[in-house]
């Protein structure tokens, strides 16, 4: 089992597609563990977004991420992180497979709509940095065994 962070950040919570978001995800079989609508300050932003620290478009990035409000969720099931990225499409959306969401509804990369932590080991950091553990619910869903194998 993994667990990703996932963000609908500012443009998509401005573009009401945080019910989209949620609709893929739920649909795609992977099981909420964690959410909250929140404003994300600069600290924050800046530790989320350190491995880009530098890079041209950084400055840009803090800007876009704390501009507004977004809705941080954890999502979990089997290969999570590889589904989740998956759904999301790549970073750039013209690059993104047909029928991922950064495909069907953007087409700039500093307005991707999501955020999706990039392997188990960073899903595991993304979510201790973005929840508290009594902010995370560990459950089971009836239909789980019709979805995990195991
Ligand atoms: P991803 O969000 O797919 O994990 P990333 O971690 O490489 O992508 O970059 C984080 C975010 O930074 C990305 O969602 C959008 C922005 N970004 C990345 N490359 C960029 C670029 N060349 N110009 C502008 N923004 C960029
Ligand atoms: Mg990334």
């Amino acid at each position: 089992m993994e667990r990703s962070l996932v963000l609908v950040k500012p443009d998509g919570v401005q573009r009401s597609l945080v019910g989209e978001v949620i609709t893929r995800l739920e649909r795609r079989g992977l099981r909420l563990a964690g959410a909250k609508f929140m404003q994300v300050g600069k600290a924050l932003a800046e530790e989320h977004y350190a491995i880009h620290k530098g890079k041209p478009f950084y400055d840009g990035l803090i800007a876009y991420i704390t501009s507004a409000p977004v809705m941080a969720m954890v999502w979990e099931g089997p290969n999570a992180v590889a589904a989740i990225r998956q759904t999301m499409g790549a970073t750039r959306p013209l690059e993104a497979a047909p029928g991922s969401i950064r495909h069907d509804y953007a087409l700039e990369v500093c307005r991707n709509i999501t955020h999706a932590s990039d392997s188990p080991e960073n899903g595991e950091q993304e979510v201790a940095l973005w929840f508290k553990q009594d902010e995370l619910i560990a459950w089971s869903r009836d239909a789980d065994k019709w979805i995990f194998e195991k």
